[in-house]
C-alpha cells in the first residue's frame, strides 16, 4: 500500500452525512533511528509507578516497603514493564507522605535501609528492569539538618531557604507578600527563633529551598550525582514548577476564580510563584548534568518532570524551541487523559484530547501517555471501570512512552477511606470536604489476592484500609490465563507495544462517528496495520467499516467482548456498549 512518508503532518477531515458528523484526524511521524528518535531504551518504554507504602508489606507492620517490592519483582517482570519509578522512599517525618525529606541520601526506616535499596536495584537490573527515584527539589522537611542550621543563622546555611523580614502594618506583624500555599493560607510562616518569615509553597513543615543561593544548587546537583553513582537509572522530578519565585517578591494578582476563597491557592494567579524562567533553566542544567554522566555510560539515565500547566508551558520543560538546550526526556502528559477528559466523554472529546497533545508536541520530542498517578482519582473510578480496557488498549497503540500507576493493570478502583483513617495532610484538615479533596482513596493497598488484607500483608492493621472491592478485583483471580481479565488484557497491550520497538515510522489516525471511536496505527517498516474499534456509548451499535478492504483479525478485546482472540471481525455484526476490539488488518 502506498503511503506518503513525511516527517510530520496532521490532517483533519470533517464530513457530514445525514445528521452524523464524522471527524478524522491523522498524525504522521517518522523516526530517524531504530528505537525511536534517538535510539534510546526509554523512548518506547513502559514506566510503572510504585507507591511503596501501599505496594507490599514484607514485615507485616502495616506499611509497604522495599523488601515487599523485591518480593514482587517477578510480577513486575511478568507485566512486561521496562522501568519502575518509586514515589519517595527517603528519610522523612512523613508529614506529607515522604514529600517532606529530611535526608536526601538515606532511606526512611518505614521502607527499609540503603542496603535494601541496593538489593532492589540489583534484583531489578537482573530482570532488565530500570529503577527511577522520585526527586523532590522544591523543599525539604523542616526537620532537615539544613533547615535546623538555617533557623539558627548558622554560617553557610543562613540563605539555604527563602527568608524575609516581616512587614509591620499599623503595628502588626504581617507576611512579606500575599502569596498563598497550595495547602491553604499564607505561604509564609513566622519563625520566633530567627525572627523572620520563611516561604513554604506546600505545608508549613516543607520550607522552600532558596535556589538563588548557588550553594543550594550545587548541593542539589550533588544529590543527583550521589544517586547516579548508587546505580539509579533516572529521576522523576516532583512539583518542579514551584522551584523559583519572583526575585522581587511581588504580590500576585487575584485570579477571579469564583470557587476560591482568600485562603485558597486558586485565589491568586500564580505568575510569580510558578513556572518562572529560572525554574526551566534549572531543569536544563539538571539535564546537562545527566548528559555529562551519560556520556560514559552504556545506556542513558533519564529524567521526567511533573508539571501541571497549559500545554505550551508543559512543552518548555522538554527543552528550548530551537533545540539549543534540552530539558526532561519527557514531561508527564497530564493533558490528554487527566485534565483533558471527564467521565461521560464523547468520541470527539477523546479525539480532541489526543490530537491536542500530538499537534503541540514538536517532532523532536517523545510523546508520553499517563492515565493516573498517586495524586489523581484512579482512572477506573475517574473515567468509569467499564472503560479501563478500552483505554489501556488505546494507549498501547499511541506513540512514545507509557506510564502506568500501580493497580491500573488490574483495573483497581479507588478505595474507601474515612477522614479519621486518612493521611493526606491537606484533606484531613477539614473532614467536611475530605471526600472531595483527599488523595488517600487512590493510595489504598494493592490488591494481590483474595486472602486477608488482599495479600498486602499477613493481617496486621494496614496504614490505609484495604479496599473492600478486593474480592472482586485482585491480581491472583485475574492472572488465570483462560480469563479475559483486565490484567491479561493489559499484558497483551504491553506485548503489542514492545513489538513496536525498532519501528522507524508510523501514522496514527482517529475517527469519531457518533459513539464509534476508531484509532488506527500503521507501521511503515512492517506494513502492520492496527485498528481499534471502541463503542464509547451505552447502547449496542453497528460498526462502520474502514475504507480499507482487508480481513481484520481480533488481537485484543475488552473484558465484555464476545470475540475471541484470532476471530475475524465482522463489520456487519455489532459492538456492545463500551466494547473495544483491537484489529490487525491483513493488507
Ligand atoms: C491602619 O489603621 C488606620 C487607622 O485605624 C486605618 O485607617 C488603615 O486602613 C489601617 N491600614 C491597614 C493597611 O490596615
Ligand atoms: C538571621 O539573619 C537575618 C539576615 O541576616 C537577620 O535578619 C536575623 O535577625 C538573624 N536572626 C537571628 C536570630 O540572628
Ligand atoms: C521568560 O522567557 C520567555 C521566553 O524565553 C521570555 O519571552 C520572557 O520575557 C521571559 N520572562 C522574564 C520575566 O524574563
Ligand atoms: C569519561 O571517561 C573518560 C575515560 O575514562 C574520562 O577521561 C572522562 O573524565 C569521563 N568523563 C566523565 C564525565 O566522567
Ligand atoms: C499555545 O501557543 C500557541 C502558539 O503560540 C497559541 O496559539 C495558543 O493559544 C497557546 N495555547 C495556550 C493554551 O496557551
Ligand atoms: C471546611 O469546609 C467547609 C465547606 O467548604 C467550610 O464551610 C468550613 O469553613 C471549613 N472549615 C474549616 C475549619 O476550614
Ligand atoms: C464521604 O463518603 C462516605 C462514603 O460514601 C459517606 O458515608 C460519608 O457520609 C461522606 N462524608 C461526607 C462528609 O460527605
Ligand atoms: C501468574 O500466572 C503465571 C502463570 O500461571 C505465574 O507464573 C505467575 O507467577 C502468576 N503471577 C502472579 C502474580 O500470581
Ligand atoms: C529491536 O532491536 C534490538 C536491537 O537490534 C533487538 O535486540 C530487539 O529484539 C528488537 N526488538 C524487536 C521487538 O524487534
Ligand atoms: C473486498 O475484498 C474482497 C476480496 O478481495 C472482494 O471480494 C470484495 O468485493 C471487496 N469489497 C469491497 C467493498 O471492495
Ligand atoms: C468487565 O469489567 C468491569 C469493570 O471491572 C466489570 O464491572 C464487569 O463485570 C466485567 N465484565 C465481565 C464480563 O467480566
Ligand atoms: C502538584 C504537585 O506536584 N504536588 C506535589 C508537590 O509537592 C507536594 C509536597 O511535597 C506534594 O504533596 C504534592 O503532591
Ligand atoms: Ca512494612
Ligand atoms: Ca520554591
Amino acid at each position: 500500500m502506498m503511503l506518503l512518508k513525511c516527517s510530520i503532518f496532521v490532517v483533519f477531515i470533517t464530513t457530514v452525512f445525514g445528521n452524523t458528523v464524522k471527524v478524522t484526524n491523522t498524525v504522521q511521524k517518522e523516526a530517524t533511528s531504530n528505537l525511536g528518535l534517538f535510539g534510546e531504551w526509554w523512548e518506547t518504554s513502559v514506566f510503572y509507578q510504585i507507591y511503596p507504602r501501599s505496594f507490599k508489606d514484607s514485615n507485616n507492620d502495616g506499611s509497604g516497603d522495599i523488601q515487599g517490592i523485591i518480593q514482587k519483582l517477578d510480577h513486575i517482570q511478568d507485566v512486561g514493564v521496562d522501568a519502575v519509578w518509586l514515589s519517595p522512599i527517603y528519610k522523612s517525618p512523613q508529614v506529607d507522605n515522604g514529600y517532606d525529606i529530611s535526608d536526601y541520601r538515606d532511606v526512611d526506616e518505614i521502607f527499609g535501609t540503603l542496603d535494601d535499596l541496593r538489593q532492589l536495584v540489583d534484583e531489578a537490573h537482573k530482570r532488565d528492569i530500570k529503577v527511577i527515584l522520585d526527586y523532590v527539589p522544591n523543599h525539604t522537611s523542616d526537620q532537615h539538618a539544613w533547615f535546623q542550621a538555617s533557623l539558627k543563622n548558622e554560617s553557610g546555611y543562613a540563605d539555604y531557604y527563602v527568608w524575609k523580614d516581616a512587614v509591620i502594618v499599623n503595628g502588626t506583624r504581617t507576611p512579606p507578600n500575599n502569596w498563598i500555599s497550595e495547602f491553604k493560607g499564607s505561604a509564609w510562616e513566622w519563625s520566633e527563633e530567627r525572627q523572620q518569615y520563611y516561604l513554604h509553597q506546600f505545608s508549613i513543615a516543607q520550607p522552600d529551598l532558596n535556589y538563588r543561593n548557588p550553594a543550594v544548587v550545587n548541593e542539589m546537583k550533588d544529590v543527583l550525582r550521589y544517586w547516579l553513582n548508587f546505580g539509579i537509572d533516572g529521576f522523576r522530578m516532583d512539583a518542579v514548577f514551584t522551584i523559583f519565585e519572583d526575585a522581587e517578591f511581588r504580590d500576585e494578582p487575584l485570579s477571579g476564580d469564583p470557587n476560591s476563597g482568600p485562603e485558597d491557592y486558586g485565589y491568586l494567579d500564580h505568575i510569580y510563584t510558578a513556572n518562572q524562567n529560572e525554574t526551566i533553566d534549572l531543569i536544563y542544567q539538571f539535564r546537562e548534568l545527566l548528559d555529562e554522566y551519560n556520556a560514559n555510560q552504556s545506556y542513558p539515565r533519564v529524567m521526567m518532570t511533573e508539571v501541571y500547566s497549559d500545554i505550551n508551558t508543559t512543552m518548555l520543560y522538554y527543552g528550548t524551541e530551537d533545540g539549543s538546550r534540552k530539558g526532561a526526556h519527557f514531561t508527564f502528559n497530564f493533558i490528554t487523559f487527566i485534565t483533558g477528559l471527564q467521565k461521560g466523554y464523547s468520541t470527539f472529546d477523546l479525539q480532541d484530547s489526543i490530537i491536542n497533545w500530538l499537534r503541540h508536541i514538536p517532532s523532536s520530542y517523545t510523546s508520553n501517555w499517563v492515565l493516573g498517578n498517586h495524586d489523581q482519582t484512579r482512572v477506573s473510578t475517574r473515567l468509569g471501570p467499564e472503560n479501563i480496557d478500552a483505554l489501556n488498549i488505546l494507549v498501547s497503540i499511541l506513540p512514545g512512552v507509557q506510564v502506568t500507576y500501580n493497580g491500573e493493570e488490574i483495573g483497581q478502583e479507588n478505595g474507601e477511606v474515612t477522614c479519621e483513617q486518612g493521611y493526606d495532610p491537606q484533606a484531613i484538615k477539614n473532614c467536611s470536604t475530605f471526600n472531595q479533596t483527599s488523595r488517600d482513596f487512590q493510595r489504598t493497598p494493592f490488591q494481590w489476592d483474595s486472602s486477608i488484607n488482599a495479600g498486602f500483608n499477613e493481617g496486621a492493621e494496614t496504614w490505609l484500609p484495604v479496599s473492600q472491592k478486593y474480592l472482586q478485583t485482585n491480581l491472583a483471580d485475574e492472572n488465570v490465563t483462560t480469563v479475559n481479565s483486565h490484567y491479561n488484557i493489559y499484558k497483551q497491550t504491553i506485548d503489542l507495544r514492545q513489538s513496536f520497538r525498532n519501528q522507524t515510522g508510523y501514522f496514527v489516525s482517529f475517527t469519531s462517528i457518533g459513539n464509534l471511536f476508531v484509532a488506527q496505527r500503521f507501521l511503515f517498516d512492517t506494513d502492520n496495520y492496527y485498528a481499534l474499534y471502541y463503542n464509547v456509548g451505552d447502547e449496542v451499535m453497528d460498526p462502520v467499516p474502514l475504507s480499507i478492504n482487508a480481513t481484520a483479525t481480533v488481537i485484543i478485546r475488552s473484558n465484555n467482548s464476545a470475540y475471541s482472540i484470532g476471530d475475524v471481525f465482522d463489520y456487519n455484526g455489532s459492538l456492545q456498549a463500551r466494547e473495544a476490539v483491537l484489529l490487525k488488518l491483513d493488507l
